[in-house]
């Protein structure tokens, strides 16, 4: 079974691999004469398999569980036909393969060992299952013949449990039968391609059967597929959503993630509607800043304005939403609200709320018949009271803001001097980002919750916010996409200290694989958002910092080729160590000391019910006794 360098089968997986790579892809080699029915090894085949569904890029930590793959992968790559680029961690290679198809909309899949390594992109892979983003996940598995235990395999007398495991988050195929390769690609096709609930789909791939010998018809295996988009087959839930959106007097949009890209026909539909918007953390852009209905984020840390209008409206218009907490204040967040029209492909999510008109299907599909309607329609209530109420609301809010944003230096207790307070510093460093036309990705904590308070994007796109699991250590390696990325966008990483440290391998795999981008490491010493938590709940601090200094700068500065600098204490310093870490081609990282304490202008605020900690009683009684 040994496959040598120079054997028959490198040979004929070099002869594929340059038949391919000369006609430009599998169908069309196979259009140009390359037999259809081949015996190849299932490895080979798999990499075949993938490719066909466009799949030509790997994130790879090799291991013995993947060392037949990784050799079908080297053939393909000096053939010109894949590419494979290595990483440090799995956890970050799951979240730059994420990141690769929520930023490009590229196809990637994530390659590692048996055991460890899988469980760390398994662990990674939560972002993915958490933000809808499909994404392939290839693991080394257990040996079908069961000889004994595998090293590094699940300990127990128990049959296909990293198939199982990783069934629970998303959706798995074991390969402990070569043929049943078309079938677990025809599946994985359609879960990661999914046209409103994509997700990972996991691949395990036996030890043994790796270079197990399998016939093929190429021509079989499943391509992408191709799906239509789908809207309600009549009109008369359209109507019936027209004759509800023109009685009422206050109406609210709710958009969620899933308006992402939808931008054009939501607007479309807020202004005909007469519907103030309320967005999600990870749908800003979706309306324009600065447009006169854009009430900004909602939700359980949200805003002024976006949690107004979320408490006032009548009637509510939900867009793409899956009512996560974080945008509905845990079920709390519509307490006028007496009925619903939820726009989603999802019946689950669209029926969430009770009283709800469902309008299933494509967004801009949907949305677009809807606001044809409503342009033929007269409307009987007049909604610029509640518009003129909203913009109100919004002013007050970018009052609220700018007081921050132009709070000098506060004084601290760790730095023992004035640093910069964290929203002051993170609206500085968005500005700069949209001057250079960067992408913007924020980690989880403060971070997070004040960026997405703060971010003006005009268009979605423009911002990643890993707000579906906010996992630590996300935005850093969120940079490593753009290493595989057809046209890599400058890209700036938001990042706490306690984020950056959950996955620092950055430094070395941008270098490594050419990543150009800034990390900004706003840097408090602490774990902010949790310390911030336990003190509006239990008044008290417990173990979210601790006393070590580290010095980012020479830490990043210790790996060659990133640029480290100190972005100092002011807003000019920041700016100026902005510019000088953009001239740089490569990774460049920017260490602010970034203020935490009491003074109520180093931080943004929440502005909606959570249920959480000793919330709970009191958010789980409203809820009982509403009705939506
Ligand atoms: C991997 C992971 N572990 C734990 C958490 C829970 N958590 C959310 S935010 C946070 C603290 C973030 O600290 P930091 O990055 O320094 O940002 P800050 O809040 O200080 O601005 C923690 C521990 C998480 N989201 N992800
Ligand atoms: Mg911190």
């Amino acid at each position: 079974m040994l496959t040598r360098a120079g054997s028959d089968t490198d040979r004929q997986m070099h002869e594929r691999a340059r038949a391919v790579a000369a006609a430009g892809g599998l169908e069309q080699a196979l259009a140009k004469g390359l037999p259809k029915l081949v015996e190849c090894t299932l490895s080979e085949a798999l990499v075949l398999g993938l490719l066909k569904q466009g799949v030509r890029k790997y994130f790879a930590i090799f291991g013995h569980g993947s060392t037949d793959l990784g050799n079908v992968l080297r053939i393909y790559e000096e053939e010109g036909v894949t590419r494979t680029i290595n990483c440090r961690n799995e956890v970050e290679m799951a979240h730059a393969a994420t990141a690769l198809r929520w930023q490009y909309g590229e196809l990637s899949a994530v390659v590692t060992s048996i055991g460890p390594g899988a469980m760390q992109a398994f662990a990674g892979s939560l972002a993915a299952a958490s933000n809808g983003v499909g994404v392939y996940h290839i693991y080394g598995d257990e040996t079908t013949f069961g000889e004994g235990y595998n090293m590094q395999q699940v300990p127990k007398e128990e049959q296909g449990l990293f198939g199982r495991m990783t069934a629970v988050m998303g959706q798995s195929y074991v390969l402990h039968t070569p043929e049943g390769l078309r079938d677990a690609l025809r599946r994985g096709a359609l879960c990661i391609n999914h046209p409103y609930r994509a997700g990972p789909f996991y691949l395990l791939l036996p030890l043994n059967t790796q270079p197990a010998k399998v016939s093929v018809n190429l021509a079989a295996l499943p391509a992408r597929p191709a799906l239509p988009k789908l809207a309600p087959a009549d009109d008369k839930e359209i109507e019936q959503a027209a004759a509800m959106i023109a009685r009422a007097a206050k109406v609210a949009i709710k958009a969620g993630g899933g308006t992402r890209g939808h931008d054009a026909s939501v607007r479309r539909l807020a202004e005909v509607a007469g519907a103030a918007v309320v967005l999600s953390p990870g749908s800003t852009g979706v309306l324009p800043d600065a447009h006169a209905q854009n009430m900004h984020v909602g939700g359980s840390k949200g805003s002024i304005s976006g949690n107004y209008a979320m408490a006032e409206a009548e009637l509510l218009i939900v867009i793409g939403s899956r009512a996560v907490c974080q945008a509905d204040c845990s079920g709390i967040g519509y307490k006028n609200a007496q009925a619903v029209i939820n726009v989603n492909g999802d019946l689950a999510d669209a029926l969430h709320y009770n009283r709800t008109l469902a309008l299933i299907g494509d967004i801009s599909a949907v949305a677009d018949r809807l606001a044809a309607k409503l342009e033929k329609c007269s409307t009987s209530a007049d909604k610029k009271p509640w518009l003129k109420a909203c913009v109100e609301k919004k002013a007050e809010w970018a009052a609220y803001k700018l007081r921050r944003f132009e709070t000098p230096p506060l004084r601290d207790e760790v730095w023992q001097k004035p640093v910069l307070p964290q929203p002051a510093a993170i609206k500085i460093v968005a500005d700069f980002a949209r001057e250079i036309g960067a992408a913007k990705f924020f980690d989880a904590g403060d971070v997070q919750a004040n960026g997405f308070q703060i971010v003006e994007d005009d268009r979605t796109g423009d911002t990643f916010t890993e707000s579906g699991a906010s996992y630590m250590g996300f935005a850093p390696s969120a940079l490593l996409a753009s290493a595989l990325a057809d046209k890599p966008r400058y890209g700036i990483a938001f990042c706490g200290d306690g984020s950056f440290m959950m996955n620092p391998q950055i430094l070395i795999d941008a270098v490594q694989h050419g990543v150009r981008g800034t990390i900004v490491i706003f840097d408090n010493r602490r774990m902010a958002a949790i310390t911030g938590l336990q003190v509006a709940q239990y008044k008290t601090e417990f173990r979210t910092n601790d006393h070590v200094a580290v010095d980012y700068q020479k830490l990043a500065a210790a790996v060659s080729g990133v640029m480290a600098l100190s972005g100092g204490n002011s807003a000019n310093s920041l700016r100026v160590a902005l510019e000088t870490a953009h001239r740089h081609d490569g990774l460049s990282v920017v260490h602010v000391p970034v203020y935490f304490g009491p003074d109520e202008l180093g931080g943004l605020g929440a502005w909606g019910e959570w249920n959480v900690g000793n919330w709970c009683e009191d958010v789980q009684t409203s809820w009982i006794r509403q009705d939506l």
